[in-house]
């Protein structure tokens, strides 16, 4: 063994700034990079590991794991780490806590690896009315918590008869199984577009953070009225909170709420899901159960459903009070107050050009362009027209719309899955280039803004302006 000094972790611990001195563990060794902190390529994220083991962090960034990384990293050795406490840490660190996550397609656009979050190519969302499973696009905050199908359970809790636990076979036997073909949409798609006016805080979705599936469950409703809702709890309770069984490395949970009136309607069709197109929730989207809301927002379908709670408030969760809410152009991250606001439910009015691609090419020889994309609209609301321009908004043409092959057009106020569309028109002879835009209109008479800057919002969330591709025109 070499001949430097043995540290306890609590004397590394005792080292986490630039004036006690920074310490970190690598391997049982003890360094003093103190020096190093101002010369790190990434910046002062270095500090995030300071009194810990650097691991974890390496295992995230894995730029780290090069020889002349760790040459640089020898040069700061000043000990090495009790045998004892070494010990402990490697079972801590050697866990990588995503490490149980599922293998997913490579045909998905990777927003971020852990949490893993990604979208479909557009080309491939608008050719199926339908989304693969696969292919749908997935949106975690937290890693997919392994759940037993046979010892999970579903506590149903604020209802006077007391707590009601229900296993996925009871969810699946004491009540109607119901089936509901519903898009869900996250708050951040289109953000990207957002991006380019003006910074904002969030993942870069493109414009597929969305997709449509077929959900096949019990009813919220049945649950409830299963518990014990009645008259009485409707004079009191408002909200009804969702908790997830995925945690962050404190142990709190994902969570969200939507309205009591939402839960409980007939019309509603709130599920507690357990099948996605036909066959059980895959991993990524909440097996056992989840929560499907149609018309609402992605962040309120809660996946690996724990806990539900009948409450006078809404869920306390940071993802309902401290984020998805939409603020003025004019208000920064100096003056956001997130209490001002509502908490995001029933999403706007939304198209998006999926073919030709921006920046993409027609050729002028095909003497047409075909033009694909989605529309869909929150709460219930139906598409009932989509609007297509080539020049850049000076004419406009209706595009067809299409419901899926096998299904029954929606009740008024139920239209919960969107429409895909489509225009075939004649190349404009003179044109070099097209702007082809799309814009939205549902059965409120509800339209897309026309463009991103009076909706920017410091969290570039409800992105809905008018999509704008521009394609050349080859010869
Ligand atoms: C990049 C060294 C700790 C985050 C780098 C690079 C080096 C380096 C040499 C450039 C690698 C290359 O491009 O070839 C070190 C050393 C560390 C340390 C010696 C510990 C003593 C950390 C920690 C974090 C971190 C704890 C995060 C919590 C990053 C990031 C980059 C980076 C994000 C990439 C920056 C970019 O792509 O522009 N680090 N690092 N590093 N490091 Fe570290
Ligand atoms: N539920 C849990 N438990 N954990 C999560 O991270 N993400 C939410 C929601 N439900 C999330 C969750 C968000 S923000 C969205 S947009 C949708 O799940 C995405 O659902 P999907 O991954 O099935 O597409
Ligand atoms: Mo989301």
């Amino acid at each position: 063994r070499s001949a430097l000094p043995i540290f306890t972790q609590e004397d590394v611990t005792g080292h986490r700034t630039l004036e006690d001195g920074v310490w970190v563990t690598y391997k049982g060794g003890v360094y003093d990079i103190t020096e190093f902190v101002a010369m790190h390529p990434g910046g002062d994220k270095i500090l995030l590991a300071a009194g810990g083991a650097l691991e974890p962090f390496w295992s995230l960034y894995a730029v780290h794991n090069q020889e002349h990384v760790l040459e640089i990293l020898s040069e700061y050795k000043v000990g090495e780490l009790s045998a004892e406490d070494l010990k402990k840490q490697q079972s801590v660190t050697t866990s990588d806590p995503y490490s149980s996550d599922p293998v997913r397609h490579p045909a998905l656009r990777v927003n971020s690896l852990k949490p893993f979050n990604a979208e479909p190519p557009p080309e491939i969302l608008s050719d199926s009315y339908i989304t693969p499973s696969a292919i749908f696009f997935k949106r975690n905050h937290l890693p997919v918590p392994q759940v037993d199908p046979g010892s999970y359970r579903l506590y149903i809790e604020g209802l006077p008869g007391g707590v009601l636990t229900l296993s996925l076979e009871d969810l699946k036997t004491k009540f109607p199984k119901h089936t509901v073909t519903a898009t869900l949409q996250c708050a951040g798609n289109r953000r990207s577009e957002m991006n380019k006016v003006k910074q904002v805080k969030g993942l870069n979705w493109g414009i597929a953070a969305i997709s449509n599936a077929t959900w096949s469950g019990a009813k919220l409703r049945d649950v409830l009225l299963a518990a014990g809702y009645g008259p009485d709890v409707a004079k009191w309770a408002r909200h009804v909170q969702f908790e997830g069984l995925d945690k962050d490395v404190s142990g709190t949970t994902y969570g969200a709420s939507i309205p009591l009136n939402k839960a409980v309607s007939e019309e509603g069709d709130v599920l507690l899901a357990y099948e996605m197109n036909g066959e059980d929730l895959p991993a990524d989207h909440g097996f056992p159960v989840r929560v499907v809301v149609p018309g609402t927002v992605g962040a309120r379908n809660v996946k690996w459903l724990g806990k539900v709670t009948v409450s006078a408030e809404e869920s306390g969760s940071h993802w309902q009070q401290n984020d998805y809410k939409g603020f003025s152009p004019g208000t920064d991250w100096d003056t956001v107050d997130f209490k001002s606001a509502p908490a995001i439910q029933e999403l706007p009015i939304q198209s998006a050009i999926t073919a030709p691609a921006d920046g993409g090419v027609v050729e002028r020889s095909s003497g047409e362009v075909t033009v694909k994309g989605y529309a869909w609209s929150g709460g219930g609301r139906e598409v009932v027209r989509v609007d297509v321009s080539l020049d850049g908004g000076k004419t406009w043409q209706v595009a067809q719309l299409k419901d899926g092959e096998n299904e029954a057009p929606p009740p008024p106020g139920r239209a919960w899955a969107w429409k895909l569309w489509e225009v075939q028109a004649p190349l404009p002879p003179e044109a070099q280039e097209l702007e082809i835009i799309c814009k939205a209109v549902d059965d409120s008479y509800n339209m897309q803004p026309d463009s991103v800057p009076p909706i920017w919002n410091l969290r570039g969330v409800l992105s809905n302006a008018w999509h704008r591709v521009k394609v050349k025109i080859t010869e």
